[in-house]
This record gives structure tokens, C-alpha cells and sequence, in this order.
């Protein structure tokens, strides 16, 4: 028995390196963090867009120690324009994050959807073996459940769902409601980050599908599909350590000592759900309200390029750029400059500094599945402060966090003077209540979790038995 993922992402991306050969780094984000060593340790294929390198079909990897395969599915610039960025990313991204007005329902890129996604359905049935996990993730798949399902009646399958599921007024909008809605439920197993998210889904199955619907459950043709709420976890015990090695710690005080002020900190892929503008409009106005701070604080926004090909995020990019030169020619003075901005991803190492140097990490998204950025603050802090947007999925799960509005400019501007005055003893407790939590429900667990309930009671494989 083995398990086989399905990802838009692949796990590792291929690099030419200075010499010609071809290196296979891990992806950047929570999910190879998350399956990486499980599929090692169960073996089986992941199948996903191989985006770089479309050549290079099958692989066996890590490739200093094979475990487990990944089939690259090739995808043609016009799918990857009409299901990725077309559907994915201007229907279903937008619409789930509550941004109606920007999504963009085409039915050319919806049957192209359907189509890249009977794909994965196909590589991922031509994979599997009866007693084999499935597992699919993300909005970008939500049709593989239902396809696999007309092809291996009998397969356990799981789908994790890693945006927010909005309320079902804002669902309706999508004119393929229903066929999303009965592409999930070929799952036997649906994961949500939150329990919000999870009463959604389940109303949205009500009202667009007629179901009867438990408070975790939903029969659909026959069968009982589980809904949970499982949030996503991190390596906590990795980010510990990580922010206590010397190497963090030299570049931490390297970044305090360029600094020479109070630091505020933003990390964010550069996305229009992450409340970036706003946050920048919120900084200005504490610098209004607090004149004998200026001089004194600098916010340093970390934004990761993204999706720069959608022309919603180039417009946001100049959005923010220009917010930047506003803010910083309005206070400048005295060689000190409010915001320093970074457009640009940084390692691991780098990251990790900056959640150390940070005075008050400002996480403000206006609607986010769950937000990883917040845990890795949290578990990397010595004696900061988390500034959390209550339409952050994490928030529910982090009350030690200050909750804040990131609609309201003077609200969030406050908090921020809030937070910079919160007596030592305080923050040092929030934080250690915040890590307790973070300790206990990591990554490891959350995967762990997922697969032992996905799979059925006699079946456990030993390798998840050793998890
Ligand atoms: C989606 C959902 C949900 C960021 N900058 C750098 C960097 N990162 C890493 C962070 C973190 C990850 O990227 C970002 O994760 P988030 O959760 O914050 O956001 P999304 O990318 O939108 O993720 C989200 C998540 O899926 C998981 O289910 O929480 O709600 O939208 O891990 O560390 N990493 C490095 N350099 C950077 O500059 N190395």
C-alpha cells in the first residue's frame, strides 16, 4: 500500500546549475514541507505540473536516496493560460477569497479546467493500486475527486482544501457551483483550516445540491463523505531551531543594527487578499497619530514576487510601489526612511532573521485560507508581537495573537502603538502560550492526522504507524 498525492505544484523543481546538470530543489511552502517525508517513508507516485523542464517526464526522487516518483504532467501554454491562471487563479482564487468583483467566469476556461483536470485524474488512476491512499489538494483540483471516483469506485480518497471556503451567497455567484461542489464530494475525507469553513461547505451542499447534511458529513450517491476542520501546521521544532542558531542570530542583530529603530514586519506573497495597501495606508496614519514616533519605527515589507503574469497582481505591484514612495517622500527625514521595501523571496535562513529582529509582525490579510507566516513568526519570536487580521484562518486558532481589522486604517494604527508598548512579561507569555500550541499541533501531526482518518480502521499501512 502506498499513497499517491495530486498537486498542481510538484514537490521538487528542476534548476540548471553553473556546470549544466540538473539540480531538483524542494518547492518553497507547507505542502513538500508537509508530504515530503511521508512519501519517503511510504513510497508511491505524486503526480503534478512539471512547469520547468516540461521534457523531463517521470523522476524518482529525492534523487540521493529514490523514494517515490513524480509523473510531470506537461501542460500547453494555452492550458496552463486558460486552466491556471484563467480559472484557478481569476475564477476560483478570487471568488474564495470574497473578491467577486475581480473574478472572471469564462466558460472557455472553465471546460479547460475540467479538462487539465481529467488529466490529473488519469495519472493518478493509472498510478493506483488497490489499497492506496489518494490524496489531492487544493482549488486547483477540486474536479479530481469526482473523476477518480468514476474510475476506482472502491479508492480511498482525501482532498485538502487550502483557501477559505466562503459563505455560500458569494459561492453562488460561480455558474459551476454545482459541478465543483460534486467533484469534491468523490472524497471521502474533505479538510478545511477552519470550522467556518467547513459550515460553508456543507450549507453550500444544502442549498446548490439539495443534500441532507450532518454537522461533519454529507451523503452524497450513496456514499458518507467526512468534512473537517484540520488546520494546517508547521515544523515548529525546525523554526526553533533555525532562530536559535548563531547564523539567524548574527543576521538578526545585522538587520537591527541597519535598522537602528523600532522594526515593524510584513512577509507576504504579493497578493491583493493580503492587505498589503492597506497596511501601508495604516502605517501612514500611526505615523500621523504618533509624531514622536517617526524616527523611531520602520516597517519592512518582505513582498514575494507572484502570479506576476494575471494583470490584477503588475497592478498591484505598482499599487504598492507607489504607496511606498508616498509614505517614504511624506515622513522621510533625517536619513531615517519609514517603509523598506523588498520585492523578492529570501532563503529560509533570511526569513527566519527577520521574524527574529521584529519588534510587532503585522500578518493583515483581508481574507486568508490560514496563513503559515503567523506559526512561523510565532515559533521563531523571542519577544515580539502578532499582529493577526481577524480574517486570517490562523485567528481562530491563535487567540494569544492582538486581533485586528485590517479595513480599519486608525484601528490597525492604534494596535500597532499597542503592540509596540506591551510590557515585556506579557509578550513573552503570549508568545510561549502561542509556541505550546504550535508544538502541539505541528506539520508532522497534522499529516499524520489526515491519513489515519482517510485511511479505513484495519488498513493502517506501517509506515504511517511509525509516523
Ligand atoms: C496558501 C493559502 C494557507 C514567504 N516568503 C518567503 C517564504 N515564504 C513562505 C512562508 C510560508 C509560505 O511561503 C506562505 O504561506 P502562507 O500561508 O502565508 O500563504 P499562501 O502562499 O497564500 O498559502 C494560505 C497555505 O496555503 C497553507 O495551507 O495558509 O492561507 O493562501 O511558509 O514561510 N519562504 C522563503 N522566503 C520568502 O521570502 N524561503
Amino acid at each position: 500500500m502506498s499513497l499517491i498525492v495530486v498537486s498542481n505544484r510538484e514537490p521538487y523543481s528542476p534548476r540548471v546549475l553553473d556546470g549544466g546538470q540538473v539540480a531538483w530543489l524542494p518547492s518553497i511552502g507547507g505542502l513538500t514541507s508537509a508530504l515530503d517525508p511521508v512519501m519517503q517513508r511510504m513510497g508511491g507516485s505524486w503526480i503534478a505540473w512539471g512547469e520547468q523542464f516540461p521534457g523531463v517526464g517521470r523522476v524518482q526522487l529525492p534523487v540521493t536516496n529514490p523514494r517515490y516518483t513524480v509523473e510531470r504532467l506537461v501542460l500547453s501554454s494555452e492550458e496552463v493560460d486558460a486552466y491556471y491562471y484563467g480559472f484557478s487563479n481569476r475564477a476560483l482564487w478570487p471568488m474564495c477569497h470574497y473578491f467577486i468583483e475581480r473574478a472572471r467566469y469564462l466558460q472557455s476556461n472553465w471546460e479547460a479546467y475540467r479538462d487539465v483536470n481529467e488529466r490529473f485524474a488519469d495519472a493518478a488512476a493509472r498510478q493506483y493500486h488497490p489499497g492506496d491512499l489518494i490524496w489531492v489538494h487544493d482549488y486547483q483540483l477540486a474536479l479530481v475527486p469526482g473523476q477518480l471516483r468514476e474510475r476506482l469506485p472502491d479508492a480511498r480518497i482525501g482532498m485538502f482544501w487550502h483557501i477559505p471556503w466562503p459563505a455560500q451567497d458569494v459561492f453562488r455567484t460561480l455558474p459551476w457551483d454545482a459541478q465543483i461542489l460534486k467533484g469534491m464530494l468523490g472524497a471521502d475525507l474533505i479538510g478545511m483550516h477552519t470550522p467556518s469553513y467547513v459550515r460553508h461547505f456543507l450549507s453550500a451542499c444544502e442549498s446548490v445540491l439539495g443534500l441532507e447534511v450532518g454537522r461533519n458529513t454529507v451523503v452524497w450517491e450513496g456514499r458518507t463523505v467526512q468534512v473537517q476542520s484540520r488546520p494546517i501546521g508547521i515544523e515548529t521544532a525546525t523554526f526553533e531551531e533555525l532562530a536559535a542558531s548563531p547564523e539567524v542570530e548574527t543576521l538578526s542583530s545585522r538587520i537591527r543594527q541597519g535598522l537602528q529603530t523600532m522594526m515593524l514586519l510584513g512577509v507576504d506573497r504579493l497578493d491583493y487578499t493580503k492587505g498589503i495597501p492597506e497596511r501601508l495606508e495604516a502605517f501612514d496614519a500611526f505615523l500621523d497619530a504618533y509624531p514622536d514616533l517617526r524616527g523611531r519605527v520602520t516597517l519592512v515589507q518582505i513582498a514575494v514576487p507572484s502570479r506576476e503574469e494575471v494583470e490584477s497582481y503588475a497592478q498591484l505591484r505598482s499599487q504598492v510601489e507607489g504607496l511606498v514612495g508616498r509614505i517614504n517622500g511624506k515622513h522621510a527625514q533625517n536619513g531615517w526612511t519609514p517603509i523598506h521595501y523588498v520585492y523578492r523571496g529570501l532563503s529560509r535562513e533570511e526569513l527566519v532573521a527577520h521574524y527574529r529582529a521584529a519588534d510587532v509582525m503585522l500578518v493583515t490579510p483581508l481574507r486568508d485560507g490560514l496563513n503559515l507566516v503567523a506559526k512561523e513568526f510565532a515559533a521563531s519570536s523571542r519577544d515580539g508581537v502578532l499582529l493577526l487580521s481577524r480574517f486570517a484562518g490562523a485567528a481562530s486558532e491563535l487567540p494569544e495573537a492582538l486581533h485586528v481589522n485590517p479595513y480599519d486604517h486608525d484601528g490597525l494604527a492604534q494596535a500597532i502603538h499597542a503592540a509596540l508598548h506591551l510590557p515585556l512579561d506579557e509578550k513573552q507569555l503570549r508568545l510561549k502560550q502561542l509556541r505550546e500550541r504550535l508544538e502541539h499541533d505541528d506539520l508532522g501531526r497534522w499529516t499524520e492526522a489526515f491519513l489515519h482518518e482517510l485511511s479505513l480502521p484495519d488498513t493502517l499501512p506501517d509506515a504511517l504507524l511509525q509516523l
